[in-house]
């Protein structure tokens, strides 16, 4: 019994550092691309309602403004990450599958509720930066 238990424990543990980054970046053009600014799709209907967090973040020569930091936020709520970058570049929010493709010089908007608790790392996949980490609580 003991046996099975650290098995399934180690199992779990591999799924979740599986799902860390790099794995699935859509560079195909084969996904459905999520929010790319465009009023015309929401990503999830229906369920934002909580507050709004606006995030603004800006990534010129590689420096990331404002730095790299945690920002806490309550379950329920709606993020809104709004990111700006000088070179074409993935974002990706760990923890709630958001990925959005940057383009440079324009700002993506990547919108979703922050509906389970944890701490969540932002980063972009191409340049491979930490621009926040989001506590949700
Ligand atoms: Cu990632």
């Amino acid at each position: 019994m003991r046996r099975i238990r650290a098995a399934v424990i180690a199992v779990i543990a591999a799924l979740l550092f599986a799902t860390g980054c790099a794995t699935k970046n859509p560079s195909g053009a084969s996904g459905p691309a999520p929010a790319q600014g465009s009023a015309a799709a929401p990503a999830s209907p229906g369920i934002a309602q909580g507050p709004v967090t606006e995030i603004d973040i800006t990534i010129r020569n590689g420096q990331i403004s404002p730095k790299p930091a945690i920002h806490k936020v309550h379950k329920g709520d709606t993020v809104k990450l709004v990111v700006t970058s000088d070179t074409d570049d993935w974002v990706h929010v760990h923890g709630f599958d958001q990925e959005a493709k940057l383009t440079a010089g324009q700002p993506a908007v990547i919108e979703f509720v922050a509906d389970h608790s944890g701490v969540f790392v932002v980063e972009t996949h191409t340049a491979e930066k930490q621009l926040l980490q989001l506590q949700v609580s």
